[in-house]
């Protein structure tokens, strides 16, 4: 078991990294009885998670591994090709330990140098393709990484990584090397890595969270909780070598990278299909090339390949799996995607952060469509509170806190967050509001109602913004919404309604009227109504209102 060795750092005060740190400082592992726990019920494995690649390699050597639109691997290549990366990076002075940011575009090369990275013994942090300075510095300085690896050519919409990388190498000395898979793809002097033997306890990688304010946190996840996560949750969606997923979201992400993914793929001997272009002409046409069986995608994502089903010339008919999560999702919008994309569409409500709740294939269509599902283990615990921290009654709403095999158990180097995120028995705060059914055929599964701090805090009102989203969805004109707080002199706060139009346009009184019909009280409706070409999205393509406020209030948008 690795130790918390102190002192540990505060994100907070952390700007540049100049010493190299150990992997396990500001690190906070699974405390010594649960993990004890977690073995014993043979939840974890003990084994390095690259293990799942040279397991796959073993079983089936020459079944297809890795695909996209230039190349693809079997399982024996993707190992080679993994070793020789890892050679090359222990050439370049990358050591067991080391954190290396990795940024790379959907693609075989991503998941070569995934694993390149773990054979070497470092510990990628997965950023993604749409991160930008402001992001990866701030990995760059929390994690105190050595290297960051980016593609060699610009984006498909012309972004230039080299010039970012060069200027923060410049920001950030600790940065030593700016690496392209070609670099790595030379065969390397020594035959192979020594990385040493692995504590299955220590972070594997780092994840970025997901969260809409301020800049993402980084989430350790161990071996252990990730080797299992990744199995687990292939084995509940009953995946087997017959399948094959597709991945259409940002790889890096913890959904298409773990959830099952491309690493629950592998570890049932299935392909993973790599795009760049999730449009529904583009991925429908592979969809049907290549036989998907499995993916996983952002409600927007999901409702747009919905939608395209009556003008594709080629469907996804091969599909039997569409996991559909990242955002709240409404009964009706669960409906529309079942039906018009698959039948095999599913909720899933998944967090960087660790637990899964999401539903099965073979759930009745009402939990399907009226449920985010329910949770991947029988040992994640879940807790629902009110605001005094007080368990709330059996099916009443509350906020999530969690714990359990592959949920953390502290932000990395953040003790100041980590103060505020973890309850001192260990649960995690989703800051997730949610009600957990208590009977009737849904019982056991959740159902996520807002974010608790998605608030407006109008006059001396407190609004929830999900619960006035649902209503204006009911209007026929909006086709997509968002309720954001704007700052005003009187109230505070005042309520703006940003909105899609769906064909035709109407006005704020004529907003108000039907708001006030539907029984909506007058302190909770729209002081102003701005319709947007589409609302603006954050790297993995869920609606972004820090960027709604700061286009409306000139103020910066942060950082997405
Ligand atoms: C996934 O992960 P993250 O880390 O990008 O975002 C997590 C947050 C959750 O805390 C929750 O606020 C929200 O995203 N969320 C949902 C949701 N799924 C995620 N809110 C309502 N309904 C849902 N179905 O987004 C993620 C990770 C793994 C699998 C799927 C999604």
């Amino acid at each position: 078991m690795s130790t918390n060795s102190s002192p540990r750092i505060s994100a907070a005060t952390v700007t540049v990294e100049t010493e190299p740190t150990s992997l396990t400082t500001g690190f906070a592992p699974f405390p010594a009885d649960r993990a004890e726990l977690y073995r014993a019920e043979g939840l974890w494995a003990g084994r390095p998670l690259d293990t799942l690649l040279s397991d796959a390699a073993e079983h089936w050597p020459d079944r297809p591994a890795v695909i996209d639109c230039h190349i693809s691997h079997s399982f024996a290549e993707l190992d080679a090709l993994a070793d020789r990366t890892a050679a090359a990076l222990t050439d370049r002075g990358i050591r067991p330990g080391d954190r290396v940011l990795l940024q790379l575009p959907n693609s075989c090369a991503f998941a070569v140098t995934f694993f390149g990275l773990l054979r070497a013994g470092a510990v990628p942090v997965m950023c993604l393709p749409g991160h930008r300075h402001a992001e990866l510095g701030h990995f760059a300085a929390v994690s105190g990484a050595v290297a960051l690896i980016i593609p060699p050519q610009a984006s498909t919409t012309g972004f230039d990584y080299r010039e970012m990388a060069a200027g923060l190498q410049a920001e950030h000395p600790g940065l030593r090397q700016v690496l392209t898979p070609a670099d790595l793809d030379a065969p390397a002097d020594g035959s192979a890595a020594a990385r040493g033997p692995v504590d299955p306890a220590a972070p594997a990688l780092l994840l970025v969270s997901g969260g809409t304010t301020g800049l993402p946190k980084l989430i350790p996840r161990t071996h252990d909780d990730y080797h299992y996560n990744a199995r687990a949750c292939a084995q509940a969606y009953g995946m087997t070598g017959d399948d094959v997923y597709l991945v259409a979201l940002p790889a890096g992400h913890n959904f298409p990278l773990g959830c099952p993914g491309l690493l629950g793929s592998m570890s049932v001997g299935a392909p993973t299909v790599f795009t760049d272009d999730p449009s529904p002409e583009n991925t429908f046409a592979l969809i049907d090339k290549h036989r998907v069986t499995v993916t996983g995608l952002v409600n927007a994502l999901a409702k747009m390949w919905a939608q395209a089903c009556d003008w594709e010339p080629v469907l996804p008919r091969t599909l039997r799996v569409v996991q559909v999560g990242g955002s709240r999702m409404l009964p009706e919008e669960a409906r529309f995607i079942r039906q018009n994309l698959s039948e095999g569409m599913g909720q899933i409500f998944g967090m960087a952060e660790g637990m899964l709740n999401f539903t099965r294939p073979g759930d009745p269509v009402d939990v399907v469509e009226h449920t985010q599902g329910r949770p991947m283990s029988p040992h994640d615990e879940l807790r629902v509170v009110d605001e005094n921290g007080d368990e709330v009654a059996p099916g009443e709403e509350g906020e999530l806190l969690v714990r359990g095999p592959y949920t953390l158990n502290g932000y990395y180097r953040a003790d100041d967050a980590n103060a505020r995120s973890f309850t001192p028995d260990g649960f995690y705060r989703s800051g997730d509001r949610v009600r957990v059914f208590a009977e009737g055929p849904r019982a056991g599964y959740v159902e996520v109602t807002g974010r608790i701090k998605d608030v407006i805090h109008r006059g001396g009102e407190t609004v929830s913004a999900s619960d006035l989203e649902e209503h204006l969805l009911t209007h026929p004109a909006i086709g997509a919404a968002a309720a954001v707080a704007l700052p005003d002199e009187y109230l505070g706060e005042k309520i703006c309604a940003a909105v899609v139009f769906a064909g035709r346009t109407i006005t704020l009184a004529e907003l108000n009227e039907f708001l006030d019909g539907r029984g909506v009280s007058a302190h909770s409706r729209p002081d102003t109504l701005v319709p947007l070409p589409t609302l603006p999205k954050t790297a993995v393509g869920k609606v972004d209102k820090k960027q709604i406020v700061a286009g409306l209030t000139g103020g910066s948008a942060g950082t997405s």
